[in-house]
């Protein structure tokens, strides 16, 4: 009993601290973390949890993957930051490894997510406008509803989500918004020849693991090239071996214009973003018209180059892959109409179906009770998105932890 009330005043310290002094912008689970290792996180009390949120997909490689804190700790103690105004001796070793990588003349690098998407906004309109001849300040972006590309001005004007975007106007224009996975509205919008761009996310993860139809990267891949449009993947969340390929526009075969990556790009340890592009568009932005103090540190590009190469190594791909299919199906056997299950390699979700509208956030706290911690979005559904290394025999604990759980959403 002791015990007990010890370890509730432990967690609720940290509640109350964050409470008092910090900005209240978010509403975590109630689980303070202090340790992490693989598909392993540990509160403050000690008890032990499969992350099956790993930090919005930044941790795809597992906490505190060996390698990848081996290759911090050892440029940490040599260089970490010079500025772009003078050169240092590994921004050209990954700019080279990344390039061929996936198979891009140049990269841009930055640090959060949105940031490369940023980059990526801007690249557009100057190839618009120095490449493709579009009149000035005439260049249109298109986008899709319910994107979620970040928490900057510029991306939050053509959100379409009140929440990250009321109050905050006035917003940038220039962005024409068409449905999701609709390639009818994608032709119409194209046809106006002042487009510059199509940004759009291969599976949408904040409208809660929205899956398009088979056939729709390579339908923009076709509306793009046939209009002399760049095709922008946001693979933010969904690259990087999340959806059981090395990005999610792979299971198409198809190569966008413009590539964004960020998250697992550092494997969880670093802010470190990318744009990947060819020439034609790279070089339009020339020295002193875009940049950052951290794009491009030598200690960001020491752990990127690693998390690349641990992503291969590991046969992380193909492991999301098989257990992503085995996962489904094994949600899928759960006797349960409160739940339907989505998803893509391990890049999952479940929404939930009850009467009561707290449901999710409930099966969450009974989720974390029994070992497994997953956050809810939009309040009826539940990401379930382990790090990329988890085994059959974890998914199978998981799978009895959710079966066991769900329990609370029969009464
Ligand atoms: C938050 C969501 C995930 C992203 C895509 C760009 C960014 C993100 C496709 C920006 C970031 C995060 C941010 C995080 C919540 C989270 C999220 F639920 F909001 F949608 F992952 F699914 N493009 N997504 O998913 O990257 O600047 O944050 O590095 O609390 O804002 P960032």
């Amino acid at each position: 009993m002791q015990t007990t009330m010890h370890e509730n005043a432990d967690t609720q310290f940290f509640l109350d601290l964050e409470e008092k002094y910090g900005a209240h912008n978010y509403h975590p689970l109630p689980v303070v973390l202090s340790k992490g290792q693989g598909v392993y996180v540990w509160d403050v009390e000690g008890k032990r949890y499969y992350d099956f949120l790993s930090g919005y997909s930044a941790v795809n490689q597992g906490h505190c993957h060996p390698a990848i804190i081996e290759t911090l700790v050892k440029q940490a103690q040599v260089l970490t930051l010079t500025s772009r105004a003078f050169y240092n001796n590994i921004l050209g070793a990954y700019e080279s490894f990344i390039t061929q990588y996936f198979g891009y003349d140049k990269v841009l690098p930055m640090n959060t997510g949105v940031e490369a998407v940023e980059t990526a906004l801007k690249l557009a309109r100057k190839w618009a406008y120095e490449v493709k001849g579009v009149e000035p300040l005439k260049a249109k972006i298109i986008v899709c509803a319910q994107n979620f590309h970040g928490r900057t001005l510029g991306v939050i004007s053509f959100s379409t989500d009140p929440a990250s975007k009321q109050n905050y106007g006035p917003y940038l224009p220039g962005f024409q918004v068409i449905p999701y996975n609709d390639l009818t509205a994608l032709e119409a919008a194209i046809q106006d020849k002042d487009t510059a761009a199509f940004l759009f996310e291969p599976i949408q993860g904040e409208a809660g693991v929205v899956v398009p139809d088979a056939g729709y990267y390579k339908g923009i891949r076709d509306l793009c090239t046939q209009h002399n449009v760049l095709m922008m993947a946001d693979e933010i969340q969904t690259g990087l071996c999340r959806t059981g390929r090395m990005l999610a526009c792979d299971h198409e075969d198809v190569k966008p214009d413009v590539l964004i990556l960020g998250k697992a790009l550092s494997g969880g340890t670093l802010p470190v973003s990318a744009v990947l592009a060819n020439d034609e568009i790279m070089l339009t932005i020339k020295p002193g018209e875009h940049g950052s103090t951290y794009g491009g540190n030598p200690l960001a590009c020491a752990v990127a180059i690693k998390a690349l190469q641990v992503l291969k190594e590991e046969n992380m791909a193909e492991n999301a892959e098989a257990l992503g299919t085995y996962f489904r199906a094994e949600l899928k056997k759960i006797d349960s109409e409160h739940i339907q299950v989505r998803g893509m390699g391990l890049l999952n979700a479940i929404i939930i179906k009850h009467p009561n509208p707290n449901a999710a956030w409930e099966l969450c706290l009974a989720l974390k009770e029994n070992g497994l911690l997953a956050k809810p979005t939009h309040g009826d559904k539940i990401r379930f998105a382990p790090p990329l290394l988890i085994t059959k025999a974890q998914i199978d604990e998981c799978i009895q932890i959710i079966k066991k759980s769900i329990e609370v959403l029969h009464y």
